[in-house]
């Protein structure tokens, strides 16, 4: 199933969950039928592990095969993240990315490390492996966040390539939705397939990254969620890691992934940390029906955790030798 199309009415079913508290808990224990796909193993706590948002097997693989290979967690990410930025068919991350409203493809990533180190790139132009530059923000320079021009000139000055990212395929579909340029500053639930992936090596070292074209048909300029640290990703090494997809507006307000971490410092499990979050924007935004916000989460034993505003989200989990595509659970049973 093409991630694009996740809220399609196909018979995706939902995470074994144990027994928690909230309300939330009480209505995603409520097993849907699953056909094709398996479930989250509710808590398996092997290492290393490697967990991404959406249906990325290649991602995930190439992230797995890196830290067999022996190289960091950052790296392994980073290799995993840049699988599906060079996918010209993903039309939300790298080449191939939906454009603005006025037919620009703007890049956002970022990347923590297990230090507590984080680089970011903001509605970058023309380079595409954003998550990489993210990287070199972080290594290289003084600061944490490159935007813009000012990002692209620091990737060329790194030897990145220049390059048209705006796909025959991608173009082809904005001058179709030009023709009614129905922009709404609320996620379609067709819009997001940001790849945001977290590593845990075999000794418990943890870092993360998140890369996305962000909204598609957005305004020029507009950034959410994904490279914003706290938000579309954090990481404590003596903790856990969370990265989030969805309405980047919404993750931004409750600064979800900080909030996923912060529970789990208070002995949440993984899975129960991102229930706690959704619940958290169900709360204050009476319009969730209306957008789509997906968590994915791992503490420093392996644990794993996802859940989700609506049905349809997808992770996929390398651990135990094995690349699983599972449906997370979700709160809008309807
Ligand atoms: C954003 N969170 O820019 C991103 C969108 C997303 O898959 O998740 N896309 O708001």
């Amino acid at each position: 199933m093409k991630r694009r199309n996740f809220l399609q009415k196909a018979a995706l079913g939902s995470v074994g969950i144990t027994a928690l508290g909230s309300s939330i808990a009480a209505k995603a224990s409520t097993p849907n039928q699953t056909k094709d796909r398996q479930e989250i193993p509710p808590l398996n706590s092997s290492l290393p592990v490697v967990i991404a948002t959406w249906s990325v097997e290649d991602a995930t693989q190439k992230a797995w095969q890196s830290l067999q290979d022996g190289t960091t967690a950052l790296e392994a990410v980073i290799a995993g993240c840049g699988v599906e930025e060079a996918n010209a068919k993903g039309q939300s991350v790298g080449i191939g990315g939906l454009p603005d409203r006025d037919g620009r493809v703007t890049l956002d990533a970022c990347v923590m490390n297990e230090k507590g180190d984080y680089g970011a790139v903001l509605c970058m132009q023309n380079i595409m492996h954003p998550i990489a530059v993210a990287k070199m923000v972080m290594e290289d320079t003084p600061h944490v966040i490159m935007a813009g021009v000012g990002a692209e000139e620091f990737a060329v000055s790194q030897g990145f390539k220049r390059e048209n990212l705006l796909t025959e395929q991608s173009k082809k579909d904005w001058e179709i939705w030009k023709k009614t340029s129905r922009y709404k500053p609320i996620i379609n639930i067709e819009n997001h397939d940001t790849i945001g992936m977290l590593a845990v090596d075999k000794n418990g070292t943890i870092s993360g990254g998140c890369t996305t074209s962000g909204l598609a048909y957005k305004m020029a300029g507009r950034v959410g969620d994904s490279a914003i640290i706290g938000s579309g990703l954090f990481v404590d090494n003596d903790i856990g890691a969370a990265t989030a997809t969805g309405l980047g507006e919404e993750v931004l307000k409750t600064v979800g992934s900080y909030l996923v971490v912060e529970l789990m410092r208070q002995g949440k499990s993984p899975q129960e940390a991102c229930e706690l979050a959704i619940e958290r924007i169900i709360e204050k935004t009476p319009n969730f029906e209306d957008f789509q916000v997906g968590y994915i989460a791992v503490n420093k034993k392996g644990e794993t955790g996802a859940y989700s505003i609506h049905e349809g989200f997808t992770i996929t989990t390398y651990q135990n030798q094995k690349n699983t595509i599972s449906n997370s659970s979700f709160y809008n049973k309807k």
